[in-house]
């Protein structure tokens, strides 16, 4: 019988509950795997003296998940170098902060051939695999090299970037190349789509269908799609509607005393946008003055990949920032920035996303931002607050109804806060509407079912059909 096998760099094991700070992306693979039954395999988290590709299985809550630990120079070179240091910044279009370094190119390569080498004896000839993100671009062609048939689907959550940065990569060709090895790649936007397919096709001289859908290289053929991903929107509303949410939400509008609270919620990471936020809110506070103890910003920003060096300056640089605009503002009854550098529960955030009335996702550049569509779906349907999105994160294609700006621009962020806190109930019920049933219609259980029917055909079903025996 055949199952789905999902691939990613890290395996989280369902906990159950929306009290838990699962992120949507775990919630949808492993309602997946739920769904077509199946494994989960990736990396542990954990670190080894020497790798010896010994699978752990587990089951938690209806899903499989099989995981192996790395060794040091493993986590050294694949993950904290070339994931992090070398294809996160490349792809969210920071070619300043790239370091390209031989060392990790081969241990990114080195960890793929293992993580091939250990997950093959695992994968069933009816079974269809379903790879996740940047971390594992090679894995398909290294699989086939081992003589895998299997169909093989990639999902990219992060952007693709356009094709004048990708060439600065060493290993770019070479990288491309390895796509080929899958039957389907997906994106979340057609933006991202259309950079790959511009590399594939002026520098590796692909060529494509009429559709726009299909690229071939040589003999091999590889289906693409654009396929937004969505938010687990009911299991959101419903934590949206908790105790701990209701509670949440008081303690924030009594701790606001009447004042409008901005809220900003993200990874702490450069492609946020974190500082370009605090200099167009400071923008906001320096051009209305009458506006000053009328508003305040809430951050928060739980520290991430704290290993590598340019999430380490990100971090003293904001606290600096804020400690600034704080010290330049401030007044005995008020503070213009909270910020907070800790991750809370799902249930809490609804909460704090419903208590305020501006959602201030302002990315440089963003596979989707998760976050807007979060912040949409807590929100009062008789009184909602507005979204202020970056038009450079890949929701900015599906929420055209938010205040879309331009966040390197303090300006236009300036702007923005003030048409948001003066926008009447209205128009901001009319503009919420159409985003919320968006998120709803094309909701993370959406997402899945594109991607693996696209992936899967006519066996989609039948495995379902298996699935329910
Ligand atoms: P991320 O870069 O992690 O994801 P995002 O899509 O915004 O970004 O998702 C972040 C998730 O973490 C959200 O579910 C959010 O609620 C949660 N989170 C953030 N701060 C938190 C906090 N302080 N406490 C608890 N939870 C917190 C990558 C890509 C995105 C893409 C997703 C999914 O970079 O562009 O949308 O994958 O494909």
């Amino acid at each position: 019988m055949s199952r789905l096998i999902v691939i990613s760099n890290r395996v989280q094991a369902p906990t159950g509950s929306h009290s838990g700070a699962q992120g949507g992306l775990a919630v949808a693979l492993a309602a997946a795997l739920r769904e077509y039954r199946g494994i989960w395999f990736g990396w542990s988290g954990e670190q080894t003296d020497e790798f010896t590709g010994q699978i752990s299985l587990q089951r938690n809550d209806g899903v499989t998940t099989a995981t192996v630990d790395l060794e040091e120079q493993d986590i050294e070179e694949y993950y904290n170098g070339y994931a992090n240091r070398t294809l996160w910044p490349l792809f969210h279009y920071r070619i300043d902060l790239a370091e390209y370094e031989r060392g990790f190119a081969g241990g990114y390569q080195r960890v793929n051939e293992r993580f091939a080498e250990t997950v093959l004896p695992l994968i069933e000839p009816d079974d269809v695999v379903w790879i996740q993100d940047y971390h594992m671009i090679p894995l398909a062609a290294e699989l086939r090299k081992r003589d895998c048939r299997n169909r093989i689907g990639f999902f990219l959550h992060i952007p693709w970037p356009p094709r004048r940065l990708l060439s600065t990569l060493p290993e770019a060709e070479e990288l491309v190349r390895t796509l080929f090895a899958y039957d389907l790649i997906g994106f979340h936007t057609e933006e991202w789509l259309q950079s790959f397919t511009d590399y594939a096709t002026q520098e590796l001289g692909a060529t494509l269908d009429e559709a726009g859908r299909l690229l071939r290289l040589g003999d091999r053929e590889v289906q693409i799609m654009a396929c937004p991903i969505g938010i687990d929107a009911d299991e959101f509303i419903q934590a949206a509607r908790s105790p701990t949410a209701r509670l949440t939400f008081r303690q924030m509008r009594d701790s606001a005393v009447g004042r409008a609270m901005i809220v900003g919620v993200d990874r702490l990471d450069y492609s946020k946008g974190l500082e370009e936020r605090f200099l167009g809110y400071e923008r906001f506070l320096l051009e209305h003055p009458e506006e000053r103890k009328e508003v305040f910003l809430l951050q928060i920003a739980p520290p991430s990949r704290g290993t590598v060096e340019s999430y380490q300056k990100i971090r003293a640089d904001l606290e600096g920032l804020a400690g600034r605009i704080n010290g330049a503002y401030a007044d005995l009854d008020w503070v213009p920035i909270r910020y907070v550098n800790q991750g809370y529960a799902r249930d809490v955030l609804a909460g704090v996303y419903r208590a305020a009335k501006i959602g201030l996702v302002t990315p440089l550049r963003d596979g989707m931002n998760l976050v807007a569509k979060e912040y949409v779906a807590a929100q009062d349907p008789e009184d909602p607050g507005v979204l202020i999105l970056s038009r450079f994160a890949g929701a900015a294609a599906q929420m055209p109804s938010a205040l879309l700006v331009n966040p390197y621009s303090a300006e236009d962020m300036s702007d923005a806060i003030m048409q948001a806190l003066r926008m009447r109930r209205e128009e901001r019920i009319a503009r919420w509407r159409p985003m919320m049933d968006m998120i709803e219609r094309e909701d993370v259980l959406w997402w899945r079912q594109q991607f693996t029917h696209a992936l899967l055909g006519d066996r989609a079903v039948e495995l379902l059909q298996d699935s329910d025996q």
